[in-house]
């Protein structure tokens, strides 16, 4: 038996007997990470199909890019880039979640059959966002978000990091669930380089185990981030570049397995999807 605590069920969502992965589809030109590569809608779906044949769990279709200094979609072009591509998932049986900020978004991508809203903002974006999730039913996740992108950088202040994020998400849950949204429908991010520095990025892995404090199942998003391309710069301090960082996302996926988390969310599936499946085998070893 595993003493780990942790993972957990979201209403509404399938269960797996392990930490699920989530594969990233940016419907974006400019995300840090893979902008460009699947601005197109046939392209977006092909590269869910893909994530899903390499083991993904779910599919996260997004239209706005929320690297540090990005500035904002229109939201039409946001609903242009992300509606066809959710529709298109779901006809070939993903289960896909919808990564916006904006209420309107939210629910035409779930009336195309999204199952969960991802919102970097944790609904506080778009003043009609938690009603709209209300509403739909839909699960929630509710990421750590201290402000929009072009000013993130200068939030990242913090006495004790762990417990401030602890205690921020634990109000915004609290909002969430006041505006309706159902307690056993919220999924709890720590919303990892999202005014937060390397350090604190690190803090915030190091100490996983202090958001099951907050009773809901866990997604972990370090795919790729910059906090992974510090701690990987050579002699020079220059980080390697987005695309080589899948070995160390795999890595954060076993420590977050490990750590008892619902979920990772990555852009390359395959070693994520090997690791959480080797951390399963290791649990039921135990
Ligand atoms: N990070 C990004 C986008 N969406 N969603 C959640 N829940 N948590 C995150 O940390 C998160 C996210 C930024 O990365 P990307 O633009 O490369 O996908």
């Amino acid at each position: 038996m595993s003493t780990l605590r942790g993972r957990g069920t979201v209403e509404g969502l399938p269960e797996w007997d392990r930490c699920a992965v989530m594969g990233v589809v940016n419907v974006t030109p400019d995300s840090f990470s893979d902008g460009g590569r699947w601005f197109d809608t046939t392209a977006a779906i092909k590269r869910g199909l893909a994530l899903m044949a390499d083991g993904a769990d779910l599919i996260d279709v997004g239209g706005e890019s929320t690297r540090p200094g990005a500035s904002r979609v229109d939201e039409d072009e946001e609903l242009r880039r992300v509606v066809p591509v959710v529709r298109g998932l779901v006809a070939e049986g993903a289960v896909v979640s919808v990564d916006t900020m904006r209420a309107r978004v939210a629910e035409q991508a779930v009336a195309a059959g999204g199952v969960l809203v991802n919102d970097v903002s944790g609904g506080l974006a778009d003043p009609d966002m938690v009603r709209v999730v209300a509403e739909t039913g839909a699960p929630f996740v509710v990421m750590h978000w201290r402000g929009f992108s072009e000013s993130m950088n200068a939030r990242a202040v913090y006495a004790d990091v762990v417990g401030e994020v602890v205690a921020e998400l634990r109000e915004r849950m609290d909002a969430v669930v006041a505006g309706g949204v159902a307690p056993e429908r919220i999924v709890i991010d720590p919303g990892l380089g999202f005014a937060k520095d390397t350090a604190q990025d690190l803090a915030l892995v190091a100490h996983l185990d202090a958001l099951h404090g907050l009773g809901r199942p866990l997604l972990v998003a370090a795919s790729r981030k910059r906090f992974l391309g510090k701690t990987l710069a050579g002699p020079d301090g220059t980080p390697p570049p987005a695309r080589e960082r899948d070995a160390a996302t795999a890595a954060v996926s076993t420590l977050s397995a490990r750590a008892g988390a619902w979920a990772v969310r990555v852009h390359e599936v395959r070693a994520s999807a090997d690791a959480v499946r080797v951390c399963r085998a290791v649990e039921g070893a135990a």
